[in-house]
């Protein structure tokens, strides 16, 4: 490929006079902003393990009341793409948020998407347009854009749960904005929601009028997606066994922006994911067991060991092999990923 000019061989005064109009030379920078048949890839390779980053949350519980914090979170920020700029992946923002017994964070909306995976605890749930959601390890709980809410606490322990939001996308699209709001009044019991009610090819007819991303479904009960991945895992002794989580109206991902799955490995079972130009966030639900990362300079095809309740994230391009660790314990995986922004922009 051919070296291109750079810009120390341009004269001074040249680029001064482009400063002072505020235009740039395309030539310097064109391999860099269009680099050979892979794209930059600046989401490392990494493991937020539960075990270290846990006590440095519930310092934060002691440090910061709900008052100070309206949501007390630790972004787990990718060091790949610099730890002020929220992200863990390009589009994906993922944070650990801790209420305490008896706390609210109190209502609002906003434009970002938002996902909740329950990590630690009981008692909580959170009040989506006035359902509330019953949140239990592993659910999954969606705040659409525009949906107001507000997460209530009232067990004896400490809550603790994932964020996953296209926050840094919004926010670089200057469209990340929020409303506070009054506490909401439930609709319903508080530990039923409508999405309780589904049952296959059925769901409750919640809003006539719907918005692109309005969905029947706020709660996806991990109980749920381990069943049918256990249901698939008895019928196939081979095979990836990998779920997606859908809008069942759409049959569409939950949001434009991120994708959803889970994946179970069996006992002992090693896999290779399909290679992909998504970079993938993996949280680990149940079990423990290592992934390896090929084809990118932040891990050097180590494996990088895991186990339940850890937080990774990879860079799409990559290939990616996940093993459990144990022989007679299956390992559950909850993913996130860019594959709708992808599909949409027709590069997947
Ligand atoms: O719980 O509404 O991690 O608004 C970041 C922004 C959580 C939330 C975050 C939020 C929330």
């Amino acid at each position: 490929m051919q070296e291109l000019g750079k810009l120390e061989d341009l004269p001074l005064e040249y680029r001064e006079a482009l400063t002072e109009r505020n235009l740039v030379p395309l030539w310097p920078s064109m391999r860099s902003v269009l680099p050979p048949h892979v794209p930059t890839r600046d989401t490392s390779v990494i493991n937020w393990d539960y075990e270290s980053l846990r006590p440095l949350l519930m310092q934060a519980g002691d440090l910061t009341p709900m008052e100070k914090a309206e949501r007390r979170v630790l972004i787990l920020a990718n060091p790949g793409h610099g730890l002020d700029n929220i992200q863990a992946t390009p589009s994906i923002y993922l944070g650990m948020q801790l209420i305490l017994p008896n706390e609210t964070a109190p209502n609002h909306r906003h434009t970002p998407n938002a996902v909740r995976v329950i990590v630690e605890g009981e008692g909580a749930y959170t009040t989506v347009d006035g359902e509330p959601c019953k949140m239990e390890r592993g659910d999954l709980i969606l705040t659409p854009s525009g949906k107001w809410h507000e997460h209530h606490h009232e067990g004896d322990g400490p809550i603790v749960w994932l964020d996953v939001l296209d926050l840094p996308l919004m926010y670089r699209l200057n469209s990340s904005w929020a409303i506070e709001g009054e506490l909401q009044t439930a609709k319903a019991k508080r530990d039923k929601s409508y999405s309780d009610y589904s049952a296959a090819g059925v769901v409750p007819n919640v809003n006539m009028q719907r918005g692109s991303t309005d969905t029947p479904m706020m709660r996806y009960p991990w109980s749920k997606t381990r069943a049918c991945l256990v249901e698939m895992a008895n019928d196939y002794a081979e095979g990836l066994l990998s779920t997606r989580y859908v809008n069942p109206e759409t049959g569409r991902s939950l949001f434009p922006s991120i994708g959803f799955g889970a994946l179970m490995l069996r006992p002992g079972e090693t896999v290779q994911l399909p290679k992909r130009t998504t970079p993938v966030v993996f949280h680990i639900i149940e079990g423990a067991g290592s992934m390896t990362v090929e084809g990118h300079p932040s891990s050097a095809g180590e494996p990088l060991v895991f186990v339940e309740k850890d937080t990774l994230a990879a860079p799409g391009y990559t290939d990616i092999t996940l093993s459990n660790a144990s022989g007679s314990e299956p390992l559950f995986i909850m993913t996130a990923d860019e594959e709708p922004l992808h599909q949409y922009l027709g590069i997947f």
